[in-house]
């Protein structure tokens, strides 16, 4: 092995950690984080990025240096040297890769874990309010958890907005958990909410709940996705999945189908909506309005032509809410209706 001028090489090796770390932390190539899984996935990206970025710098960093400094001179005929083989290198070259992917593999496991993947419906892990302590109870953590520094101080910040939901009012459909059925069928999901039976083709969910989906397939397989929350799970005709995740941000995002399923896959679009859940509460109150008024065109049922009180009053009982909560939440839905 001849390994050129120690201190240049000592320089280059810097800068190229430095850039990889930096590339690793600003590469901007996921959209927003909205779920309290995401932070915990793009821990485990960024890492990749970053021994992807400076694997890369080294390999073309090599190639560039190596068309400059071994180009052929004017003139020069001759054979190269004749070299067969170098144990330690290949050692090295064989070791190196096989650290790094051991450390990733753990590393990715006890993400899988901490998110729910083995046992989505088992909630004793799918909070994460301590993603450290629940790592540390798992083997492997030693490598785990010096990967993980930076990925559970992301955490730890994107978990505290979920904080302030609690102190919203308690709402009757936005309990801690909720289970949701979501089939998928040729071309369009259609969403099923517990207690209300409250029929959708949109996801709105309570921000700071954890949802369960059960996933179902009509016809053929499906799969759901959204990028934002960094889950996906896949449907499959007569084999019930489930998917497990805790909206962490009020917003619109997409629901794609990420599978093949015909030729109108590409338009099988959707949107989850992440509300308060004050505004998940009024939301799902509207609906029922809407399906006991025995109204075709629920979708196209106005508040505007009855004051609140009067329009919301047939299903204040059955909802157990007074109507000064829900002259507030339906306010807050709709400023402009009051
Ligand atoms: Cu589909």
């Amino acid at each position: 092995m001849n390994i050129p001028g120690s201190i240049t090489t000592l320089l280059v090796g810097i800068a190229l950690t430095i850039v990889s770390l930096w590339y690793g932390q600003n590469h901007g190539l996921m959209p927003v984080a909205a779920s309290t899984d995401a932070p915990l996935v793009d821990g485990l990206f960024d890492i990749m990025m970053t021994i992807g970025t400076g694997l890369f710098l080294l390999v073309q960093g090599a190639i560039v240096y190596s068309f400059f400094k071994f180009r052929r001179k004017p003139g020069d005929d001759t054979d190269g040297p004749y070299i067969e083989g170098n144990i330690p290198l290949e050692i090295l070259w064989t070791s190196i890769p096989a650290v790094i992917v051991l450390g990733i593999a753990v590393y990715s496991f006890d993400i899988y874990n901490s998110m729910g993947g083995l046992d989505p419906m088992d909630h004793s892990v799918a909070h994460h309010s301590q993603p450290s302590d629940e790592m540390a109870k798992m083997p492997g953590a030693a490598i785990a958890g010096t990967l993980t520094n930076v990925a559970t101080a992301a955490v730890s910040a994107a978990l505290s907005p979920t904080a302030t939901p609690e102190s919203l009012p308690v709402a009757n459909f936005a309990p801690a958990e909720m289970t949701v059925q979501a089939a998928g069928l040729q071309y369009a999901w259609i969403f099923t909410y517990p207690d209300s039976g409250v029929i959708a083709g949109e996801l709105h969910v309570p921000v700071g709940t954890r949802i369960n989906l059960a996933i179902s397939a009509n016809d053929v397989l499906h799969a759901f996705w959204v990028p934002e929350y960094r889950v996906k799970q896949d449907a499959i005709p007569g084999t019930p999945t489930q998917l497990s995740f805790t909206p962490s941000l009020v917003g619109e995002y997409p629901v794609i189908c990420a599978e093949l399923c015909g030729p109108y896959h590409g338009a099988m679009k959707t949107k989850v909506i992440a509300e308060t859940p004050a505004d998940f509460n009024a939301w799902i109150a509207s609906q029922l309005v809407a399906s006991a008024a025995g109204l075709d065109g629920a979708i196209a049922l106005t508040a505007a032509d009855k004051p609140v009180d009067q329009f919301l009053a047939p299903f204040v009982d059955p909802l157990g809410v007074d109507a000064a909560t829900l002259q507030q939440l339906h306010s807050a839905h709709h400023p402009s209706a009051s």
